[in-house]
């Protein structure tokens, strides 16, 4: 089935849609797994009503969790992403991650539909920062991640789905998709007669929709069609 795959990542015009699975052998916890996010903290911390009700409990989770992100390094799948996009058969990322893990292995264009958590703003007057010392700005407002919270609008949908139209293949990599709208995204790249390869270790709601399915350690994938790409081009 590797081999089949292989050969259609060549077709080209290839968009990843990736989620936390991705990260997870960055040592970035995920959501739905057993050591995931919502077993230590359950869902409601990440709404934005939560947030903004309780910025001094939301501000203790993240001083714990999110210097995991910062100091992450990139692994074999954001490298393979990277590279399939220089060689010219990706036409984009889109994640649903937050940890900049994309930006750093070298992909350009990445769209990062739930923001980027290694920004800040004041909700007030738009100030940014990086890491603020007080969850308070100057100027009285709440200072804010750059992150879409549930219940939030998901960021920049008229570029997604101009790269969409142009996927032949949607390969997902790493998410449960329950989560919308990435959710929706495999269902319109089929609908528009292209191919869905989808690569997780647990079972997804697309898995029968799909024309390709492995469930397996993603790295362990990326890994072996890098070294495809790799020799194909030395
Ligand atoms: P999720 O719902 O937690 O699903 C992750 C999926 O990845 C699960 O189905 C796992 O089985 C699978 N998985 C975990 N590790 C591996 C692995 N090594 N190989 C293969 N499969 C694996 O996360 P989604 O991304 O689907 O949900 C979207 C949420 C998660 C977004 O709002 C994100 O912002 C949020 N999130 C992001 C990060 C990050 O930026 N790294 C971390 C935690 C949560």
């Amino acid at each position: 089935m590797l081999e089949d795959i292989i050969e259609i990542l060549e077709e080209g015009n290839v968009v990843a849609l990736t989620g936390a699975g991705i990260s997870t052998s960055s040592g970035i916890p995920d959501f739905r797994s057993e050591d995931g996010l919502y077993k230590e903290y359950g869902y409601e911390l990440f709404s934005y009503e939560f947030f903004k009700n309780h910025p001094d409990i939301f501000y203790e989770y993240i001083k714990k969790e999110f210097p995991k992100m910062y100091k992450a390094n990139y692994n074999m799948s954001h490298k393979l992403l990277a590279e399939l996009e220089e060689m010219g058969y990706l036409l984009g990322v889109i994640t649903q991650n937050i940890d900049d893990l994309h930006n750093k292995a070298g992909s350009r264009n990445v769209i990062e539909l739930h923001g980027n958590a290694t920004h800040f703003y004041c909700e007030e007057c738009e100030r940014k920062y990086s890491f603020p010392k007080e969850y308070i700005c100057s100027c009285g407002g709440l200072i804010r991640p750059d992150i879409v919270f549930f219940g939030e609008p998901v960021n920049d949908i008229d570029r997604v789905f101009e790269l969409l139209d142009k996927a032949e293949t949607l390969l997902v990599m790493g998410t449960s998709l329950q989560v919308y709208p990435a959710s929706n995204f495999p269902v319109y790249v089929k609908e528009r007669g292209g191919i869905l390869i989808i690569v997780n270790r647990e079972e997804t709601q697309y898995d029968n929709f799909a024309d390709f399915v492995l469930h397996m350690n993603v790295e362990e994938f990326s890994k072996k069609v890098l070294k495809y790409f790799e020799e194909e081009f030395d």
